[in-house]
């Protein structure tokens, strides 16, 4: 056997002989004003590597006044777009410097494959060195307008913004929207996922570190129910960011509007690839399934159905199915293809879209395979390719959140445009075809907040805005999009006569 792992000393705070896990709150580390903790799994090996606070809609309370008072008269408020770039900055430095340890408790955290977490890591440093550089050059205009008068309009921050993490990037995630929101001054309150929040507890201290002012940052660990839901709805929240399940952001934007503020909401996808038979096989076949089998699925983004033009279909399927039955899964040292799925409860979802699928005489073409290595306990499951498959089946147009890819054919362009715009989502879309003034037509007709021609998320995207239409959510995170989010834009008319 494999010898047990310890606990992952980030969830002992700053007390290793004493476990009782805090929140940071205006600066500080403080303990739950309930008593109840939430264990926290390893998906690799279906062990607990740590505790965290199960927070009282009090203890959100305590956080959203740190973060009005850091922003109404603290030092947050009174800071200059230079010294956010500058501290926005100099967090991404140490995120760097620190690199190997943030991306080691993420791989541990989540199960990702260790090379995987690095890059993501990398990924959130390059978030604070991307706003910290926007935070000074955001600026306003003025209008001409009546005689006598001079119009000036510029963006001001909301105040607090609050934000909901889901667990399958958290570290990326925790940059992704902290970094906007603080580039244009507001200040945050995070509520990270219960599943996964090993990063965003490491990252506390850098941001003191940094020296960003107490409040600026608050984190509140716990379940989404009580602590997210109190975040959702408290009155000092000016505007939300979320990313999650539908079903919650319709919570969300629920209780949003129950106190009169917008959010961002970021839902996840079931995203076309659309292959044409004049595409690049060579090329296009590893990109598609990296775009399902990354994060083992769990990608909002996930190109999770493949949708193949029918003159091509025998081709594409005979060298997707090869490509399929390479694929490993292990634990995150082990540095395979795939990691776990997240939780127990999200292994027996995926595996039960599977079985279902099966059950209703879908087609399995190939599998991927769980090396012997991995931890027998770990959540994992096998990569799995479908087809051809039904259109209106279940997992042709559900998100399932696994490493699950479903081939469809289609006939013409018209059918495929169709096909592609066929679920409730919309949220990334590729086209594989060498025929520029196709790839100009889908670009324009296929529903979808991304569109790729000739590749798949190429990158980390940061300065690329994202997001989607319809199930997939509204507003738009990443590039210059995610600052206008994160401001709202304030008209000042002087009568000069
Ligand atoms: O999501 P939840 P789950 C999709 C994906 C997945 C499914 C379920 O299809 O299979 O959602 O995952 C917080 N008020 N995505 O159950 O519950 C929760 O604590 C306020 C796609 O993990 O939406 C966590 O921090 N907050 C997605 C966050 O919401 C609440 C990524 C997400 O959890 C809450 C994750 C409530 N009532 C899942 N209930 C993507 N877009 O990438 C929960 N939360």
């Amino acid at each position: 056997g494999r010898p047990a792992r310890q606990a992952l000393p980030v969830f002992r705070e700053e007390n290793p002989d004493m476990p009782r896990p805090c929140n940071f709150i205006g600066g500080h580390w403080t303990e739950s004003s309930g008593e109840a903790t939430l264990n926290v799994y390893e998906p690799a090996t279906g062990e607990v590597i740590g505790t965290i606070a199960d927070s009282t809609p009090e203890d959100v309370d305590r956080a959203v006044r740190a973060a009005r008072e850091a922003f109404d008269t603290g030092a947050w408020g009174r800071t200059t777009a230079l010294d956010r770039s500058r501290l926005l900055t100099r967090l991404g430095t140490l995120i760097l410097r620190d690199v190997d340890r943030l991306a080691e408790a993420e791989a541990r955290d989540t199960g990702k494959p260790a090379s995987v977490a690095k890059a993501d890591t990398v990924a959130l440093a390059r978030y604070f060195e991307y706003y910290g550089g926007a935070a000074d050059k955001l600026h306003g205009e003025t209008i001409p307008y009546l005689d006598g008068y001079m119009v000036t309009v510029a963006p001001e921050p909301h105040g607090v913004t609050g934000h909901i993490l889901p667990w399958n990037y958290p570290a990326q995630m925790f940059g992704r929207t902290l970094a906007p929101s603080l580039a244009v001054g507001n200040a945050t309150v995070l509520k990270p996922a219960e599943d996964a929040c090993a990063t965003s507890l490491l990252l506390a201290d850098l941001v003191t570190e940094a020296g960003f002012p107490n409040g600026a940052v608050n984190i509140v660990t716990g379940r989404g129910s009580v602590a997210g839901a109190a975040l959702a709805a408290h009155q000092g929240v000016d505007f939300m960011s979320f990313t999650g399940s539908p079903e919650v952001g319709q919570i969300i934007q629920k209780l949003c509007a129950d106190h009169y503020i917008t959010c961002t909401l970021e839902l996840g996808g079931k995203s076309p690839q659309i292959i044409f038979a004049d595409a690049d096989l060579d090329a296009a076949i590893p990109v598609i399934v990296k775009a399902i089998i990354q994060n083992s699925g769990q990608t909002c983004s996930a190109g999770s159905r493949v949708l193949i033009e029918r003159s091509a279909y025998d081709e594409v399927i005979t060298r997707l199915k090869q490509a399929f039955a390479r694929v490993r899964v292990g634990a995150p040292e082990m540095n395979l293809d795939c990691g776990p799925i997240i939780t127990a409860k999200q292994q027996a979802r995926v595996q039960s879209f599977i079985d279902r699928a099966i059950a209703d005489g879908i087609p399995v073409l190939a599998q991927g395979v769980i090396d012997d290595g991995a931890p027998a306990n770990g959540y994992y499951v096998r990569p799995t390719l479908f087809g051809p498959t039904p259109r209106e089946n279940a997992i042709a147009r559900e998100e399932v959140f696994g490493p699950v890819l479903v081939a469809l054919p289609f006939d013409d362009e018209d059918d495929a445009v169709a096909l592609a715009n066929g679920t409730d989502y919309g949220l990334v879309a590729a086209v594989w075809t060498r025929d520029g003034a196709r790839q100009m037509r889908l670009g324009k007709r296929v529903r979808t907040g991304q569109m790729f021609v000739n590749c798949y998320g190429a990158g980390a995207g940061i300065e690329l805005p994202f997001g989607g239409a319809g199930k997939s959510g509204h507003g738009r995170e990443k590039g210059f999009a995610a600052l206008r989010d994160f401001s709202k834009t304030k008209t000042i008319v002087f009568h000069h006569g």
